[in-house]
């Protein structure tokens, strides 16, 4: 548990009623302090508290986690996500097999004999990644500084750029966050914050599940000191062994060696090294590359002329695109479509529509028109459609979203 400040003139936070105390309120310290405002035992103290905005964000026990939000008989079982073939191995374990020692990558049979009243779900991928999409649309809403590290977890920039609520302290925003996602979405995650990536992250993994944890510049060093050297950003299983050979097993043995030691144990690495054993990081938060436009093609086996023929084939590429569209949040203003003829002389056509869509049968019609004026008895070898001028999908037009009305092209042009 990560031991709460108490000071009384400590910067808190209730993360269940969300109340802000920038100069602090009398406390005992204990962590289960309950909150002047809601009586709930939810407090949150830190010095730093309101001046940090790197945020890492996980997910509990992620994928045990949706199946259990989709059977609430399962609550309260131990749940392990994997195969049952004999080479199986847990993918996930729920906090209440935890108690009992399954941990991820462990084989399946090994969990089962230390717990066998669990129950064994096969993983549903399309499903994880279907909530992984929900979850990034509500950091989206937080700001455009997200970089998304697997399905479940996430960096987030909070310093610039945030959209709701200018001036808003991020851990605010973040307890804010962490509640719309139980609402919402019917999962929890548990949340780092920091002064950078590698502390958020250790900070993300200090108080799970449901967490709420800080580290701030100050502690750094010394909250490192303790820790096993695997903690640290790059040092993975072999490094870390063979660090164990010398002796090696904490980062405050690392944060003791001279820069000829580290040298000597990492190379080139000793300069990143030396940096991230005192809890410094200066990785950016990088978000996903622009997309500048999202599109699907294909090529005939036998060419083609016929205009629904053509119609036909666009319409299955559009459905890839507007499942690529929801992926990526994104929604697109212009249909473009693509026609290569039996002569290999290439075509692109596209048509404005009057509010971005990702729904597949808006972008058909628009492609349909266009199509309409190609087909002229000439056979092509290839089709494309696709959408650019993308646009966040907080400003596409809503009823495309749910499949509603569609919005019709207002302009067609080569
Ligand atoms: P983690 O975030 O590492 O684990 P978790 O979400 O299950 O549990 P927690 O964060 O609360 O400790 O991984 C997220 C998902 O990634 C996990 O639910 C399943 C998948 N995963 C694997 O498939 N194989 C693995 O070895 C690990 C570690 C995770
Ligand atoms: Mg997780």
């Amino acid at each position: 548990m990560h031991a709460p400040f108490t000071a009384p003139n400590t910067p808190t936070l209730c993360r269940a009623c969300l109340s802000t105390w920038a100069d602090g309120i009398a406390r005992s310290g204990r962590a289960e302090d309950p909150c002047p405002a809601c009586h709930k035992p939810t407090l949150r103290s830190h010095p730093e508290l309101f001046d940090l905005a790197i945020a890492h964000v996980d997910c509990d026990a992620f994928y045990a986690s949706v199946e259990k939000r989709d059977n609430p008989s399962l609550r309260d079982k131990p749940v392990l996500i994997g195969g049952s073939s004999p080479r199986a191995v847990v993918t996930t374990a729920c906090y209440v097999a935890r108690h009992f020692g399954p941990r991820s990558a462990m084989p399946m049979f090994k969990a089962l004999r230390l717990c066998p009243d669990a129950v064994v779900i096969k993983p549903d991928m399309a499903k994880y990644r279907a909530v992984s999409v929900e979850i990034r649309a509500l950091m989206a809403e937080l700001t455009p500084m997200v970089e998304p590290v697997s399905l479940d977890e996430a960096y987030l920039d909070l310093t610039l750029g945030v959209r709701t609520c200018p001036g808003k302290p991020a851990a605010l925003l973040l307890a804010e966050f962490a509640q719309a996602v139980r609402r919402k979405i019917g999962i929890s995650v548990s949340i780092g914050l920091a002064p950078n990536k590698a502390l958020a992250k250790l900070a993300s993994d200090l108080d799970k599940p449901r967490g709420f944890a800080v580290i701030g510049r100050h502690e750094a060093r010394g909250l490192l000191r303790g820790m096993a050297v695997s903690k640290i950003h790059g040092i993975g299983p072999q490094t870390a062994r063979r660090l164990e050979q010398r002796g090696i097993t904490t980062i405050g043995q690392l944060q003791d060696l001279d820069v000829g030691e580290l040298h000597e144990l990492f190379g080139r690495s000793a300069e990143r090294l030396a940096r991230l054993v005192v809890g410094e990081d200066h990785r950016p938060v990088a978000p996903e590359r622009v997309t500048k436009s999202v599109s699907a093609e294909t090529t005939f086996q036998i060419d083609r002329s016929d205009q629904r023929d053509l119609i036909e084939a666009l319409r299955g590429l559009s459905e890839r695109v507007a499942e690529r569209l929801l992926q990526k949040n994104l929604a697109g203003h212009t249909v473009v479509i693509k026609l290569k003829t039996s002569d290999f002389q290439l075509l692109s056509r596209h048509a404005r529509l009057s509010q971005p869509t990702r729904d597949a049968e808006v972008m058909i019609r628009a492609a349909a028109r266009l199509v309409e004026r190609e087909a002229d008895g000439r056979t092509f070898r290839l089709v494309g459609i696709g959408v650019t001028d993308l646009r966040h999908t907080d400003e596409a037009a809503q009823p495309d979203l749910f499949g509603g009305p569609a919005s019709l092209y207002v302009k067609a042009s080569r």
